[in-house]
């Protein structure tokens, strides 16, 4: 047994006891309500499952085991003479609740490396479909073509002890995470580059490597992705991709089935897709006023006209988050201290000063601030990685480290089959009028 896995089950051991005496002891404990408002409005808040690797906090915004977005690059290993953290000590980090050492992180490395090799019938797959078939649905149809080596679906037929479910999630968790930088580069290379691949350099480190093979050899590019990998991994459990993921595991579905329902959920506009929609966003504004340097009455005007036609200001607003999201914040100091005197970037820090006095002004908007999209393309625009398209499969590969990290404990613990009520609209016109 590995020395992550080794960890993993000796801690799951104790986690999991833990659970089962607060379900046998406390499972009639009332601990929150529901309104008639959560049930209509997309289950806001509403306290209804178990998610260890993350938190989110509406003022403070995520924490990984504890640790906000700044311990994290202060404190996770990095690679040799590079500043942004591993997203392989994020990962380490979240599956057994401890910052790896420099050795332990460099051994993930490796470990990555040696399990990424992709089936040719994956590329034979991506290659079968239409070339402008969008990123993402690249990348799901990309992730469903591994699945049948899913070790868990193999083992689950042949009549698995249920008490074994976390090892082979975790072998099949082990083995998506390390294949999916290759798989998403192929994707790239063939979409935009007229599929000229470019071969894994298993010397470098998961996201280095990744960024290697998207053809970016930019040595600031590969801290990009280091840092990015990093702040896009988890959400806690309630969003959208990351509750898809649980909900399909739920049912005892592999790895590669519920990773996949989880990215057909980032695919979404009010999600994930927001980061090609803010550069898109941002592409037609400077093409509709003439400039790359508008000024904040002109960008005052063209969110107006945005608002007026009935559509919503991409990267901004969240579900949860009332501050500006950390994750933007700390694209905007790599922003400092890389890339400061950027056209594009100017952009995003001139509409982090205008967006959220309009959204404010609207009287309606829960959180006028920046959310993760608002910053990430103007970064990877800096860098000459202009496929907007493409960019929710970054998010999608980074998402991976914590849903999966997740779906381990998910099998550690045992949960359950997710099964909440649904009520129909005439239930709910009866219970409000009753009361
Ligand atoms: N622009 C315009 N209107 C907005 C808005 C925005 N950025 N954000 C919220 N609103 C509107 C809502 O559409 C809603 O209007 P109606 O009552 O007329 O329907 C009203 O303000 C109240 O919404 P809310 O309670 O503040 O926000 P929600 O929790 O309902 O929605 C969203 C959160 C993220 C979906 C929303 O803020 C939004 O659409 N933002 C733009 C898209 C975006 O950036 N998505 C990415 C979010 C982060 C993420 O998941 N990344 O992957």
């Amino acid at each position: 047994m590995d020395q992550l896995k080794e960890k993993f089950k000796a801690l799951a051991t104790i986690k999991a006891q833990e659970l089962k005496t607060i379900a046998k002891e406390y499972g009639e404990v009332q601990l929150d309500t529901v309104n008639a408002g959560q049930i209509i409005g997309g289950m806001r808040g509403i306290k209804a499952m178990l998610w260890d690797t993350s938190s989110l906090d509406a003022e403070e915004g995520i924490r990984f085991r504890g640790y906000s977005i700044p311990e994290l690059r202060e404190k996770l290993p990095k690679f040799e003479g590079g500043k942004e953290p591993l997203p392989e000590g994020l990962f380490w980090l979240m599956l057994v609740d401890e910052i790896p050492t420099q050795e332990e992180v460099e051994w993930l490395s490796k470990e990555w490396a040696s399990r990424a090799n992709v089936e040719e019938q994956v590329f034979k797959t991506l290659d079968s479909l239409p070339i402008d078939t969008h990123p993402m649905t690249q990348f799901t149809i990309g992730v469903m073509a591994m699945q049948s080596s899913s070790i868990f679906a193999k083992k689950y037929d042949e009549g698995m002890n249920r008490n074994d479910y976390w090892d082979a999630m975790y072998e099949d968790s082990m083995n998506l995470i390390a294949k999916l930088p290759r798989v998403a580069a192929y994707i790239y290379r063939r979409s935009f580059h007229g599929g000229n691949h470019i071969a894994p350099n298993p010397d470098l480190d998961w996201a280095g490597n990744f960024a290697h093979m998207l053809g970016i050899d930019h040595p600031d590019f590969r801290s990009l992705m280091r840092l990015y990998m990093t702040i896009h991994a988890d959400h806690e459990g309630g969003n959208a991709s990351a509750h898809t993921v649980h909900l399909v595991g739920s049912t005892l579905s592999d790895a590669y089935l519920s990773f996949a329902g989880g990215m057909n959920s980032l695919a979404g506009p009010l999600h994930g897709l927001a980061n090609q929609e803010v550069i898109k966003w941002i592409f037609n504004m400077i093409e509709s006023l003439g400039t790359n340097t508008p000024t904040k009455d002109q960008l005052r005007t063209y969110i107006n006209e945005t608002l007026a036609s009935g559509q919503v200001v991409p990267g901004y607003g969240h579900a949860v988050l009332r501050r500006p999201d950390p994750r933007f914040m700390a694209q905007k100091e790599f922003a400092h201290e890389y890339i400061s005197d950027d056209p594009t970037v100017q952009i995003v820090w001139d509409l982090f000063e205008v967006v959220p006095e309009v959204l404010g002004a609207l009287g309606k908007v829960k959180n006028p601030w920046p959310n993760v999209d608002a910053h990430s393309g103007a970064l990877l625009v800096h860098y000459g990685f202009t496929e907007y398209s493409y960019y929710t499969v970054l998010f999608g590969v980074s998402r991976a480290l914590g849903v999966l990290a997740q779906l381990c404990w998910d099998r550690a613990y045992g949960l359950s089959l997710e099964r909440p009520k649904s009520v129909t609209s005439d239930w709910l016109k009866s219970a409000v009028s009753s009361n």
